[in-house]
């Protein structure tokens, strides 16, 4: 088994259906049809449980081998959200000690259908707790378009609180009309707004909400690039500014020094083809990281936590993993 580039390809024998499975989910995940870091946490997981439900074979040898190369390339697939990574890890987590490939199936399918569990969970979860945080009257700024920031809002709405909602279209690739589509639809009342409108805007806002895809354990949040500066915004205009994420959100590589990989897409996604003299470089970093300082509370599914609780809450859920290895 290679991987060459982004697809996995068998070098040992026939083609089985366990390389498509592999090989379209992490496509659908860097082609943004999958999007949204719990999303693909559960995409991710889910392709790991689809692997090993429709591998051939027996041989545990070349079956460990099939795995790895399987994990890489759905790890490989966006760099900055740690929730695949979490998700993953937690699919693969004990087929170590798996006999056979029968047992590592067994194992596999087990910890993808408890993981997509729990992280479906978890997003209803938050979306009970953040609710309690909107009352009539207030509104509400959002960014980009997080699964755990729209099930806070629907469900204060869908408790029949009454407030407004003003969601930022977040360039380039404009998640924005999603949100704004889907809480339409849920009978939300929602304004769309340029980035750039956030600060002028701001003033009227009583709470903002946004999602994760990395929490590192200092409690700095990496998002949707912008968030830090709705984040600054709100700071100024002394807005109460939420975060929305599950704890697979966390980050356990960043207790012991790594750093968040900010994903940078394709410049096309920026201008269009002969928009701009060729000479004209373009940077399109995608997410960002915004300071513990300028964050009022974490909703996680086990609470709203201040930032600066994070890392007790990873040593809590890392137990004995949480030791250094190199
Ligand atoms: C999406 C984004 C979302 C988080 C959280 O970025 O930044 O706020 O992923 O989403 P992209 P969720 O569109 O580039 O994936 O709450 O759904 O996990």
């Amino acid at each position: 088994m290679e991987i060459t580039g982004n697809l996995l390809i068998s070098v040992k024998r026939d083609a089985v259906p366990v390389q498509d499975i592999i090989a379209e989910t992490s496509e659908r995940i860097r082609d943004m049809t999958i999007r949204g870091a719990g999303r693909i946490a559960r995409a991710g997981a889910d392709a790991i449980g689809r692997f090993a439900e429709t591998y051939q074979g027996n041989d545990m040898e070349v079956f460990r081998e099939d795995l790895r190369a399987a994990t890489r390339t759905i790890l490989d697939s966006r760099p900055t959200a740690v929730s695949l990574w979490n998700g993953v890890h937690s699919t693969i987590m004990g087929v170590d000690d798996a006999a056979s490939v029968d047992q590592a199936r067994e194992i596999l399918m087990r910890n993808a259908r408890a993981f997509c569990e729990r992280s479906e969970k978890a997003v209803e979860t938050i979306a009970r707790i953040g609710a309690k945080r909107i009352r009539d009257g207030d509104s509400v700024m959002t960014h980009c378009n997080s699964s755990a920031a729209l099930g806070v809002i629907k469900e204060a709405h869908r408790q029949g609180k009454e407030f407004r909602v003003f969601a930022t279209e977040s360039r380039p690739w404009r998640q924005g009309i999603l949100t704004v589509t889907e809480l339409a639809e849920a009978g939300v009342d929602v304004t769309l707004i340029i980035d750039s409108a956030v600060r002028y805007v701001m003033n009227d806002i009583d709470e903002v909400f946004v999602g994760a895809d990395t929490i590192t354990s200092h409690g700095a949040v990496i998002n949707k690039i912008g968030t830090s500066q709705l984040a600054l915004a709100a700071h100024e205009a002394r807005t109460n500014f939420f975060v929305c994420g599950e704890t697979y959100k966390f980050s356990p590589m960043t207790m012991f020094g790594d750093m968040v990989e900010i994903e940078e897409r394709e410049t096309s996604e920026v201008v269009r083809p002969g928009e701009i003299p060729e000479s004209v470089k373009i940077f399109n970093p995608v997410f960002d990281s915004t300071p513990a300082q300028y964050i009022d509370a974490i909703i996680t599914e086990v609470g709203m936590v201040p930032p600066t609780a994070v890392y007790s809450i990873m040593v809590r859920q890392l137990g004995d993993a949480v030791f250094y290895k190199e």
